[in-house]
């Protein structure tokens, strides 16, 4: 990455914590529940986008036989459980690898923002110990839009004090790399075995972001 940068975006579900894995297992008991199927392929469509619209993925032409009221009670039912999981997570959920590429990354002179479309990050982070760590925070709670809308991530890059062409986003999502495209800004796909987001590098682990940041 060029000199100009001076900012790393990360997404939080999926790249920062596992918690991707924590949506999916609370969104397949709802399905299960609801006799619909629910799989990785799936999964994969949800990952960035808000919940209401994960549901409406997940119920796809089914969507017309609910009301409005079914719906929210369909998504609180999902939080709920997923929260379950949330409370039982501790500064042991972050991987020591994850936490030493944030802090040299902070050591070589880059500022360090979340741009997540989850309304719970702000607890993930303090339950990963992570509370005060990141320059800015832009979450599920301060957005009308979520990814592939921009929006987040422009909030993130405005917190910071940086343009978007000064910023590089990091994300496991095909929804986040389309929104971090469309706002301007550098992004890095993180893949898996199993799925790739896109993006203009990628990379199969946060330790290889040391190789790109100089
Ligand atoms: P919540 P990210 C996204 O977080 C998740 O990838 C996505 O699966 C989830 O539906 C969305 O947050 C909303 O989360 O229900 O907790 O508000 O990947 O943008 O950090
Ligand atoms: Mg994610």
């Amino acid at each position: 990455m060029d000199k100009g940068i001076k900012a790393i975006i990360f997404d939080l579900d999926g790249v920062i914590c596992r918690t991707d894995r924590y949506h999916y297992l609370a969104w397949k008991a709802l399905a299960d529940k609801l006799g619909i199927p629910f799989d990785e392929e799936v999964n994969q469509r949800l990952r960035g986008v808000s919940r209401r619209e994960s549901l409406e993925i997940i119920l796809g032409a089914r969507g017309g036989a609910y009301s409005g009221a079914e719906k929210l009670a369909m998504t609180e039912e999902k939080n709920a459980v997923y929260k379950t999981y949330l409370t039982a997570m501790t500064p042991e959920d972050l991987s020591p690898e994850t936490l030493a590429v944030l802090r040299a990354l902070r050591r070589r002179g880059y500022l360090l923002a979340i741009g997540s479309s989850s309304r719970n990050a702000r607890q993930i982070l303090e339950r990963l110990g992570l509370g005060d760590f990141f320059d800015a925070v832009a979450d599920g709670t301060q957005i009308a839009r979520s990814k592939p809308d921009p929006e987040v991530f422009l909030l993130a890059a405005s917190l910071l004090g940086v343009r978007p062409g000064e910023a590089v986003v990091v994300e496991d999502a095909a929804s986040g790399v389309q929104a971090a495209r469309s706002g301007g800004f550098r992004v890095i796909g993180l893949c898996s075995a199993d799925h790739d987001p896109g993006g203009e590098v990628s990379v199969e682990g946060l330790s290889q972001l040391l190789d790109i940041f100089r």
